[in-house]
């Protein structure tokens, strides 16, 4: 219990709220170029009793004034701004202001994170988070607030709008389900949720999704399709709103042509599916054997048939992938008309099964949080390449399909028109195209052209690719 605030308090409280995100993965992700708002912490507002104040800082939009008149801050992170975090929280403590810090990074890694914070939440925090304000309006609050059980979220209310502050791509965002029944080696969503799939009540889900002015709207699910007779439920009930909608499924929903039929009928454009390989090899080794390769082409025809884009996740780095796996990855997307992609760095995030394994086999290269933003670093030793070749890869994957010729060759197919395609690959293109020249002036070079690139891997691949495909299963 802690009494230290009590006797300062002011009748009306002030509550900071901060959205963290580290200068340098804000200059990684490129976010000025390509942003996507958090929801987080205009949800956890709408817990907030209201004779609060609430402010919300999100980095991504505005620098945090250290010196402002707040009673209370609370802070949401991921793992690559945690040691930005520390730093603002020990900032704030010098001044006597308590810090409350929650998200990932903070599940994941509590002890860690104890140290730099008045009070930690671990997990989800819908019946912890009032707790804790109630508990610190009289002055006796705990120092660590853990959820013991996965709440439901039958009675959540809506995200408080006014503390939405990004001008992104969408008019609004929001989140049906939570959790993934998988346990994917790498997926930091099945430790946070035990694997646990909730859902909020479909009248509720309609109607926070109404009340969007904007037309284009995302479910920041962690797979949309978990509960397939849900969403199919969800979907009928949001398509007399008719407005545009994308979200994240695992590549099982593609199979489903009632899911896909009502997707479409509700104004689906674009589903995100995390492919993560074009290797079996590699999504056997990480507990992703669902993902069968085989089917991947007929899937993504299924899903354009519907008329809705596709966007790849991918992920290089896994430990059968060889140098090869770069240009076999990227023939296949273009060959299957994939409208959209994400390119990852395998990157294990501490408290993952993946990053025990890596651990245990010393493979893990540094602890540097920051590092860990699965694009411009590699934090482990991968089994059959060096990590310079690794990211070399990743940079080649990236600017071979965001390229003139790649994007119309993919985009000229694509089920879902221009309007819809175009803007978010030029996006993409933009982003890189600055990445590149930050990067090269960072280090005072030329620009490496992407020919050179693929020359150098094309010469590597030729020599793996009977390999792999030998090994493929
Ligand atoms: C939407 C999303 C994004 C969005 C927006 C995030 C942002 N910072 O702007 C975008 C696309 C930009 C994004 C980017 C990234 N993301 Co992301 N993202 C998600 C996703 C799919 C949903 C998050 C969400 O909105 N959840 C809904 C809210 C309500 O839940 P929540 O945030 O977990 O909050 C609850 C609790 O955690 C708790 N809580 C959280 N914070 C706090 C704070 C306080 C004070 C309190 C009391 C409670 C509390 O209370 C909430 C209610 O229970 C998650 C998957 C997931 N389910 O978490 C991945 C996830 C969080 N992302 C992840 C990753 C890796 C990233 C990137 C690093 C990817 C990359 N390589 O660039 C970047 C980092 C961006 C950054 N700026 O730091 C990982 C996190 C791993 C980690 N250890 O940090 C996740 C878990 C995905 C995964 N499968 O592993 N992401």
């Amino acid at each position: 219990m802690d009494t230290r605030w009590s006797n300062h308090m002011p009748a009306q409280r002030t509550l900071l709220l901060i959205t963290a995100s580290s200068p340098a993965i804000r200059r990684v992700r490129r976010s000025r170029v390509l942003n996507f708002q958090q929801i987080t912490m205009p949800y956890l507002a709408a817990f907030v009793p209201p004779e609060w104040k609430v402010i919300h800082i999100d980095e991504e939009v505005s620098p945090i004034d250290i010196t402002i008149a707040v009673d209370l801050v609370g802070i949401t992170f991921h793992t690559p701004s945690a040691f930005h975090v520390y730093d603002l929280a020990a900032q704030f403590r010098k001044r006597g202001i308590p810090v409350a810090l929650g998200g990932p990074h903070v599940t994941l890694m509590p002890e860690e994170a104890q140290a730099h914070a008045d009070v930690i939440f671990v997990g989800e925090a819908e019946l912890q988070w009032p707790q804790f304000l109630r508990d610190f309006e009289i002055g006796r609050h705990m120092h660590r607030y853990c959820s013991t059980a996965v709440p439901a979220l039958n009675a959540v209310p809506m995200a408080r709008k006014e503390l939405y502050h990004r001008r992104d791509f969408t008019g609004g965002r929001l989140f049906a389900t939570r959790g993934c029944p998988h346990g994917c080696d790498f997926c930091a969503v099945a430790v946070m949720y035990q694997r646990k799939v909730r859902t909020r009540p479909v009248a509720a889900v309609a109607s926070e999704y109404a009340s969007f002015p904007g037309k284009v709207v995302i479910f920041w699910d962690d797979n949309l399709a978990s509960d397939r007779e849900y969403a199919k439920a969800l979907f009928q009930s949001i398509a007399p709103y008719r407005k545009w909608w994308s979200s994240q499924v695992t590549i099982q929903a593609g199979k489903d042509a009632e899911f896909l039929e009502w997707a479409a009928k509700s104004g689906c454009k674009q589903l995100f599916i995390g492919l993560e390989s074009i290797s079996q090899q590699s999504m056997n080794g990480v507990r992703k054997g669902f993902n069968r390769v085989e089917e991947y082409v007929r899937v993504i025809e299924h899903i354009h048939e519907h008329g809705i884009a596709v966007q790849a996740g991918i992920v290089f780095g896994f430990d059968q992938d060889t140098e090869s796996i770069f240009i076999e990855t990227l023939d296949f997307l273009e060959s299957a008309g994939v409208q959209n992609a994400t390119f990852n760095i395998l990157t294990p995030y501490p408290g993952t099964p993946l990053y025990q394994r890596l651990e245990r086999g010393r493979r893990i290269l540094t602890r540097d949080w920051s590092k860990y933003n699965g694009r411009e670093d590699v934090v482990f030793q991968p089994r059959h390449m060096s990590p310079e070749t690794l990211l070399e890869g990743y940079r080649y994957a990236n600017q071979r399909f965001y390229s003139g010729t790649s994007l119309y060759r993919r985009l000229i197919r694509s089920p879902v028109g221009l309007w819809w395609t175009l803007p978010l690959n030029l996006a993409y293109a933009l982003a890189l195209r600055s990445a590149r020249q930050d990067a090269a002036a960072d280090r005072g070079e030329l620009l490496v052209r992407c020919a050179s690139r693929r020359s150098s891997l094309e010469s590597v691949s030729a020599i793996n690719a009977s390999k792999t495909r030998s090994t493929r299963g």
